[in-house]
């Protein structure tokens, strides 16, 4: 007798869970089917688990696949799983190809191939809280963000878009997803979009995308004009559709905690943000060298203009950029100056000079200080007049962090919780109109200039 031993949350249950456990029972002759706790999943981090461990363990029964079904609470269990129940296979969906081999040494290990088109119509029947999601663009950005939505439940990344047939099939073979080529049949296959294309293709895009229904997740800098950002956030309003645009700090746990710590009064009123954010390019990148696109401001700029919108808020009276600009024109290295009726602000980002990446928030009691990465907030403390009174704060952040722009979109969408006041439609305005500007005064050569 062969027996056969798979894991999961499923969570939403599928047809990729059931072809899986299909698929799995034939291999042998008694499958066993480990099912994840809530407590698991947490540690593991991944997020939005809707159903709870007995929905979820009762539609692994009722897929009539499974002889067995166990409960799985902690990393490591699986290794004792495979001795306690003598097992001869462990399988698993191959979007896990490699995590398992491990195992090898104890049984036979297989992947299975994951099921890539969850169809809509089994969606309609069954239940309408997984959105298929499409990613437009094949670059860096969009292959971080499959391994990020695998760990929010209720989202299956079907496709991608690109419009060069190689690189989308590159990618799609890569991530093992659909390649498209033709944005109308992309659209057909999907309930919502990540654009993560180059910045200049964002606006039209997201138009497309919103005039067919999509909601959208899109890459920062969303847009680099006010007007366009203005125009883009009312369609999505008018026709009710998500827009988010992902500054992946607006999302983070800790980010969030240090906002909610900084307006608490704990610190007094808050005087002076200053944020810096470098980050050494190569001469030849593209941030590097795209003489209109590329350069710190736009890089960068979105992220540490966040807290100071988050904390001052949109209303100042006067912004000033300086920069540092390279041979071909584009900087490599901006301080934004803010001036507001009671605070001040500098934002600095450079991507060919270094600097020490800090977040400092000056209040009349105290200040908040963040160090690098504070943009992926894991860490941050609270100091007071008194040297040896120091609050000491950590919040989880876990991978590349874009699981939680990820699980907040979702869960706009489905309407459990709006997340949008975590990067407001203003405040999001408010930074194309800062891109746009940075961005003209750039061409006029124009530095160190005062718009307002
Ligand atoms: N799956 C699939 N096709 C999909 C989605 C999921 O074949 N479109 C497979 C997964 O690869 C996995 C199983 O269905 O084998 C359960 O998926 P999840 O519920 O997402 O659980 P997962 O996080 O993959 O847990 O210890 C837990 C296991 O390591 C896997």
């Amino acid at each position: 007798m062969t027996r056969v031993i798979t894991y999961g949350t499923f969570d939403l249950f599928h047809e990729g869970h059931y072809r899986l456990l299909q698929r799995a029972k034939a291999l042998g002759d008694y499958l066993i089917v480990g099912v994840t706790t809530e407590a698991y999943d947490k540690a593991r981090g991944k997020l939005n688990v809707v159903d709870s461990l007995s929905t979820r363990m009762e539609n692994v029964k009722k897929s009539g696949f499974a002889d067995e079904i166990i409960i799985e609470e902690a990393a490591g269990q699986k290794f004792n799983d495979i001795k306690k129940y003598h097992i001869d296979i462990f399988t698993v969906g191959s979007d896990w190809v490699g995590s398992f081999d491990y195992l090898s040494d104890y049984c036979k290990v297989v992947y299975l191939e994951r099921t890539k088109n969850i169809s809509s119509t089994m969606l309609r029947e069954k239940n309408s809280r997984i959105q298929r999601i499409g990613i437009i663009g094949t670059g860096r950005i969009a292959g971080r963000f499959i391994p990020e939505a695998k760990l929010v439940s209720g989202i299956s990344t079907q496709g991608v878009y690109n419009p060069h047939a190689e690189s989308a099939a590159r990618f799609a073979e890569k991530w093992e997803i659909n390649g498209y080529t033709d944005l109308e049949e992309f659209y057909e296959a999907i309930d919502a979009v990540y654009i993560a294309s180059p910045h200049e293709t964002h606006y039209g895009y997201i138009k497309s995308a919103l005039e067919h229904g999509k909601h959208v997740l899109c890459e920062k800098p969303m847009v680099l004009k006010r007007a366009e950002a203005k125009e883009a956030f009312a369609y999505a309003r008018e026709h009710g559709l998500v827009l988010f645009e992902g500054i992946k700090t607006a999302f983070c746990p800790g980010f969030s905690k240090l906002l909610g710590i900084a307006c608490s009064g704990t610190i007094g009123s808050i005087r002076n943000v200053e944020a810096c954010f470098t980050k050494l390019e190569r001469p030849e990148s593209r941030e590097l060298t795209d003489r209109v696109y590329g350069g710190s401001f736009i890089e960068l700029g979105s992220y540490v203009m966040l807290p100071i919108l988050k904390l001052l808020g949109k209303e100042y009276e006067d912004i000033r950029f300086d920069t540092i600009k390279g041979e071909n024109g584009l900087d490599i290295f901006t301080k934004v100056s803010m001036k507001y009726p009671a605070g001040i602000a500098t934002a600095t980002c450079g991507l060919g000079v270094k600097s020490e990446g800090r977040l400092l928030i000056a209040g009349t009691k105290g200040y908040i200080v963040a160090e690098a990465p504070w943009w992926k907030t894991a860490y941050f403390e609270v100091h007071y007049e008194n040297p040896g009174e120091v609050e000491k704060h950590s919040e989880i952040f876990l991978g590349d962090g874009l699981r939680y722009e990820i699980s907040d979109f979702l869960s706009t969408i489905n309407g459990i919780n709006s997340s949008e006041f975590k990067l407001t439609r203003g405040e999001s305005v408010a930074l194309a109109g800062m891109m746009e500007e940075f961005m003209r005064g750039r061409e006029e050569d124009n530095c160190g200039w005062v718009s307002r």
